[in-house]
C-alpha cells in the first residue's frame, strides 16, 4: 500500500503530493525504526554540484558514460577512461557535502542500527562523516593496478593521464565497478545483510536503472520494511515503495530527522 496522503495515486491523477503530506509519517517511522538502511544515488551529490549519470548535464562531451565506464572502453582507450575519470576528479575535489550527506550522517549517530548503501564514487559521504558504508561502485580516489591488484588512494589531481603502480609498474585503473563487470561480493553480502534486516530503507536520489541496487527496494520489502523513496519525480521503485517524497535531497533528508 502507497501513501500519498488521501489522495488517489498520483499517476490516476496526475497530481504530485506535496512531500509534507506525508514527511510526517516517514519522520515517525524514521524516530521509531530500530535498524535503518539508506541506499543513494548520484542525486545526493547533485545538490553539491556533481552532475548525475543521466540528467541533462549527465553527458560528457559527445561520450554517453555508459560506454565509458566498461572495461572493454578502458582497454580500447585507456588514455580517453583516465582524461574523463580526471575530468571528473578534477569536478568532484571542488565539492562538499550538502545538507542530505550531513543529515545521513546524524541519522547513522542517532539510530541503534544504520547502514548506507550508496552507489556514488564520489566520496562525499565519508568526507561527510559516514562510516557505516559499503561504497558499492567503487571510489573515484581509489586506483587499483591491472598487474598486481593493489588497490591505493590517489588524491592526486589531475592525475597523471596514464598512471603507473609504483609496486610493479603496470597501468593502474580507476578502482570502481564498471558496467559488467561484478560488485564485490564481500559490498553483495553486506548488501543483502543490512537490506533483510532493517525494519526501514530509505531510498535517496537514484533512478533505479542500474542494477544489482536497482533491486535492493524489492529485497527489503520481502522482508517487510517500511520503504520510503526522495527523488525529484516518480522513478521504477515509486509503485514498489511504501511513500514517495518528491523534491530536493538537500531540503527533505534533514527535515526527516526530529529536532534533538
Ligand atoms: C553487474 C561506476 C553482474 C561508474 C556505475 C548486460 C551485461 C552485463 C550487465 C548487465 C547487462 N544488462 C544489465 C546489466 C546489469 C548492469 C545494469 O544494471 N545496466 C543498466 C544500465 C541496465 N549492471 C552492471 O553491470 C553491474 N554489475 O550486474 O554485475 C554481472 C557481471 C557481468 C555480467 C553480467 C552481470 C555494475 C553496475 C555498476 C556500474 N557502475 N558507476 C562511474 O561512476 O564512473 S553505475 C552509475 O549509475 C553510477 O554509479 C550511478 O550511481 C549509478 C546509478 O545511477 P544513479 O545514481 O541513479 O544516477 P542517475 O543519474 O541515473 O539518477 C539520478 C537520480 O537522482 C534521478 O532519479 C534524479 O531524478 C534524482 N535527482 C537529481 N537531483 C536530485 C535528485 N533526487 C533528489 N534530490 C536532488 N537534488
Ligand atoms: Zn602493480
Amino acid at each position: 500500500m502507497r501513501v500519498y496522503g488521501d489522495a488517489a495515486r498520483p499517476e490516476e491523477t496526475g497530481q504530485i503530493m506535496p512531500p509534507g503530506s506525508n514527511l510526517e509519517l516517514v519522520r515517525q517511522r524514521l524516530a521509531a525504526a530500530r535498524n535503518i538502511t539508506v541506499l543513494t544515488g548520484a542525486g545526493i551529490s547533485a545538490d553539491s554540484g556533481v552532475p548525475t549519470f543521466r540528467g541533462e548535464d549527465g553527458l560528457w562531451r559527445s561520450y554517453r558514460a555508459e560506454d565509458l565506464a566498461t572495461p572493454e572502453a578502458f582497454e580500447r582507450e585507456p588514455r580517453l577512461v583516465w582524461e574523463w575519470y580526471n575530468w571528473r576528479r578534477e569536478l568532484i575535489a571542488t565539492k562538499q557535502p550538502n545538507a542530505a550527506h550531513l543529515a545521513i550522517v546524524e541519522l547513522e549517530r542517532r539510530a541503534p542500527a544504520f547502514w548506507l548503501i550508496t552507489q556514488n564514487v564520489d566520496g562525499l559521504h565519508r568526507d561527510a562523516g559516514s562510516r557505516n558504508l559499503s561504497e558499492i561502485h567503487g571510489n573515484i580516489w581509489k586506483v587499483r593496478c591491472t598487474g598486481c591488484n593493489v588497490v591505493d588512494e590517489n588524491r592526486d589531481v589531475p592525475i597523471s593521464i596514464l598512471p603507473s603502480c609504483h609496486h610493479c609498474g603496470a597501468l593502474l585503473r580507476p578502482h570502481i565497478v564498471w558496467f559488467g563487470e561484478s560488485l564485490l561480493t564481500t559490498d553483495l553480502q553486506q548488501c543483502s545483510t543490512v537490506l533483510r534486516s532493517c525494519d526501514l530503507l530509505l531510498v535517496i536520489g537514484t533512478s533505479g536503472v542500474v542494477y544489482p541496487a536497482a533491486g535492493f527496494a524489492a529485497v527489503a520489502k520481502e522482508t517487510s520494511a517500511f520503504v520510503a523513496e526522495i527523488n525529484l519525480g516518480p522513478t521504477p521503485q515509486s509503485s514498489l515503495v511504501d511513500v514517495s517524497l518528491q523534491g530536493r535531497a538537500k531540503d527533505l533528508v534533514p527535515l526527516l530527522l526530529d529536532p534533538i
